[in-house]
């Protein structure tokens, strides 16, 4: 299959690119995220920004679901207990006004099992799909990710979701340290700002790539369209 072309490298680095060893990483496009009532909504932030990558991310998912890539869905969320939340964590979003763990519109927020937490219908999963629950805002940390990754032979990831600069990002810098070979999409991702959105693309090109590499919906699309 032909490279992607993308910023700074044509990726991947080796053109090694084959449905076998390539994921769809879809990150946290959960009601919490980008819903009216969820955790961003509380928190009082432009919930448009959020939202506008879920139509390109279905139109990735959809290609990259039949050309047979692996699909990997991931939800930020704590357990009802909230054993997994950490004091500060929970402290610093009850100062803002969006307790995680307290009730909402949408349930506890950012608790699994609340409707808040689930996934948008837009982009559920299928059966069969992983799906990644973690309690922090890396993907890594604390799941089975790379246990799973690794047993598939998957070396290849195409990162989308929400937010850029937050899980997004932290995923794509957890999985670059562990030898993954990273793409973000950039109109597949969204941030609760604009200008951090931009940073956080800007920052994975520096150094060469320092992170990856990036592309868009329709770039990626062309290529995976055709195999
Ligand atoms: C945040 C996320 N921003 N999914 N989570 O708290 O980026």
């Amino acid at each position: 299959m032909p490279s992607i072309a993308s910023h700074p490298y044509p990726w991947p680095f080796d053109g090694d690119l084959r449905p076998g060893n390539t994921a769809l990483v879809v990150i946290d496009m959960q009601t919490d995220f980008c819903g009216v009532g969820g955790y961003v909504d509380a928190m009082g932030y432009d919930l448009s920004l959020t939202r506008a990558p879920i139509e390109p991310i279905r139109k990735v998912l959809t290609a990259m679901r039949a050309v047979g890539c692996t699909i990997i869905h991931t939800r930020e969320g704590h357990r009802p207990d909230l054993s997994d939340l950490p004091a500060n964590k929970r402290w610093r979003s009850q100062r803002i006004g969006a307790g995680i763990g307290d009730p909402g519109p949408c349930g506890k927020i950012l608790v699994r099992g609340e409707p808040g937490w689930e996934i948008i219908p837009e982009l559920a999963p299928l059966p069969g799909e992983i799906v990644i629950d973690k309690p922090g805002k890396g993907s890594f940390c604390a799941t089975d990710l790379e246990l799973i990754l690794h047993t598939r032979g998957i070396r290849n990831l195409v990162l989308t979701g929400i937010t850029t600069d937050v899980c997004v990002h932290t995923t794509m810098r957890e999985a670059n340290d562990r030898g993954f070979e990273c793409l973000l999409l950039t109109d597949c991702c969204g941030a609760t700002d604009a200008g951090n959105h931009a940073a956080a693309i800007k920052m994975v090109t520096m150094q060469g790539g320092v992170f990856g590499a990036v592309s868009d919906a329709a770039t990626l699309l062309q290529v995976w369209e055709k195999v």
